[in-house]
C-alpha cells in the first residue's frame, strides 16, 4: 500500500469556508493501491507547511498533493513552481502579515514541482476537464506550502504538487479534477 498526503486550507479572510476543503471532502479514501490521506492545514505562515511536512513523514507519503482555494480563478490550475517569498496583502490567520521575507532562509529563489505538471493537465485537458497550468501560486500561504514542501523533499523520490481550484466555483467539479489528476499521478 501506497500513501498519498492531500492538504486543503480552513477558511480564511472572514469567509465561511475554503473550497479547497469542500473538494477535498469529496474525494475517496482510497484510489487503487493508494491510501489517501486527508489533511487541512491553519491559514498560518510557517505553520502550514509545517504541519503537512510533519504529517507526511508520519504516514510515509510518496506524494504530497496539496490544495488551496484562488478567488479569482475559474479553472482548476497546477502550479509550476513555488517561490522563495513572502508577501501578504492580507495578514494570515495568526495576524501575521510579512511584506517580504523568505519561506526559507537561504533557500533557492524558486523550485520547480515535482509531479508532472504539463502533462498531466495536457491529459485532464483532453478529456474536457476545466484544468490549465499556472506559473505564480502567489506569495501567501499557498505558496509558503509549496515552496517549503518542495525545499524539504527536494532530491528525494516524494513527489509534490499544488493545485489551486475555484474559491466560487463548483467544488464537485473541482473534486472531479483532483480526483482524475490523483488517477494519473498514481497510475
Ligand atoms: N488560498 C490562499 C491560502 C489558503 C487558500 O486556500 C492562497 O492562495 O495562498
Amino acid at each position: 500500500m501506497k500513501t498519498v498526503l492531500i492538504t486543503c486550507f480552513e477558511p480564511f479572510e472572514n469567509r465561511p469556508t475554503n473550497a479547497s476543503t469542500e473538494a477535498v471532502r469529496q474525494l475517496p479514501d482510497r484510489i487503487g493501491q493508494w491510501d489517501i490521506r486527508k489533511l487541512q492545514l491553519p491559514v498560518v505562515y510557517g505553520q502550514a507547511p509545517q504541519k503537512a511536512i510533519v504529517c507526511a513523514k508520519e504516514i510515509g507519503a510518496e506524494l504530497i498533493l496539496c490544495v488551496g482555494e484562488a478567488g479569482g480563478r475559474e479553472d482548476v490550475t497546477v502550479e509550476q513552481i513555488g517561490i522563495n517569498l513572502r508577501a501578504a496583502r492580507i495578514a494570515d490567520n495568526a495576524g501575521r502579515q510579512p511584506e517580504n521575507e523568505p519561506c526559507v532562509t537561504g533557500g533557492a529563489d524558486g523550485l520547480f514541482a515535482t509531479i508532472p505538471v504539463a502533462d498531466a493537465v495536457k491529459t485532464l485537458q483532453k478529456e474536457g476537464l476545466p484544468v490549465r497550468v499556472s506559473y505564480t501560486a502567489g506569495t501567501f500561504i499557498c505558496n509558503d506550502v509549496l515552496y517549503s514542501v518542495l525545499h524539504t523533499f527536494a532530491g528525494t523520490d516524494i513527489r509534490c504538487g499544488f493545485v489551486h481550484v475555484p474559491a466560487y466555483g463548483d467544488t464537485a467539479l473541482s473534486a472531479a479534477c483532483l480526483l482524475r489528476l490523483l488517477q494519473y499521478l498514481t497510475d
